[in-house]
């Protein structure tokens, strides 16, 4: 196969990667995700010890030791245009020789564990409750760019589309399901399941209206009467699904967690969120030191 060209494999003078400005030395195969690029030293203030550091754009990025294992955080910025760039450029950085350019032979596979924030849309999931996603709607086009049918639950999507019917108004969801073997590791009682929605926006395509009218007035409504096999969608937000996507696509494992700091059925806010996040990151640190993840 050919070489990737340069106008493709962008990498910068110093030879890291693009929008990242990581070498390929620079991350762990053990990365957590971020949406806020404040929640990344929120994370890494953890670390036993914190060996690179670095940021670009709204890619915050800080390598280091929490309880022996090397651990990469970084931040995404908001919404699946940005995991397009991170989860490439991350593979890339794992799976990429950047000398070559060519394909590595051997790949690596990175486990990648989103920390973020959420909107419930089910009136009994309270705010600062945390929720792990078995699976991610995705309201965005971003899969629709990339042969990504076999990655995707077909039924479950089958399923969604009959029930919304929201062709009409040129909505395709994809379904993809998060990495079982992580689901069963972040399995806890302090951590629910939930079927989370991803959409490109806060606003309108969170069926929030301020001052503008949204096109699906009862969009929340809607989404949460839907079941499939007994589970109901809980939680709006602007990346799992893309994640799920795009890891599964990649050959790498992935899974969201996320505080509800918000519930859209309560009209609720969280007022303790700092503090919540806070606990799912500890969680999430301490489920890391006690499994093997690679
Ligand atoms: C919107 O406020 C942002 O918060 C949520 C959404 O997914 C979106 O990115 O997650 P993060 O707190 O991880 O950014």
């Amino acid at each position: 196969m050919a070489s990737l060209g340069s106008s493709e494999l962008i990498l910068n003078p110093d030879g890291s990667i693009y929008h990242l400005n990581l070498l390929p030395e620079d991350i762990s195969p053990i990365i957590i995700t971020v949406g806020d690029p404040g929640r990344v030293s929120q994370v890494s203030q953890y670390f036993d010890s914190i060996e690179i550091q670095n940021t670009k754009r709204e890619f915050v990025t800080h390598t280091g030791y929490y309880a022996g294992k090397r651990i990469t955080v970084l931040s995404t910025g908001i919404g699946t245009d940005n995991i397009d760039i991170v989860f490439n450029e991350l593979d890339a950085l794992a799976n990429i020789d950047f000398q070559t350019r060519h394909i590595k032979d051997k790949k690596t596979r990175l486990n990648i564990i989103r920390v973020g924030t959420s909107g419930s849309i089910q009136a009994d999931i309270p705010v600062d409750s945390f929720l792990m996603s078995t699976s991610g709607i995705g309201f965005d086009g971003l899969l629709h760019f990339y042969e990504s049918g076999h990655v995707r639950n077909q039924s479950f999507e089958k399923a969604l589309n009959d029930y919304l019917g929201w062709d009409r108004h040129n909505i395709h969801p994809y379904v993809v399901d998060g990495d079982p073997e992580l689901i069963e590791i972040f399995r806890s009682n302090r951590i629910r399941y939930g079927i989370t929605g991803t959409n490109s926006g806060f606003y309108g395509p969170q069926g929030r209206s301020l001052r503008l009218q949204t096109k699906i007035p009862d969009f929340n409504e809607k989404l949460a009467e839907f079941s499939y096999r007994n589970q109901h969608v809980t939680n709006l937000e602007m990346e799992t699904a893309a994640m799920y996507g795009l890891a599964r696509m990649l050959g790498h494992r992935a899974i969201s967690l996320n505080v509800i700091l918000a519930n859209r059925a309560t009209m609720e806010f969280s007022k303790k969120g700092r503090l919540s996040i806070d606990g799912l990151i500890k969680y999430t640190l301490d489920t890391i030191a006690q499994n093997s993840l690679v």
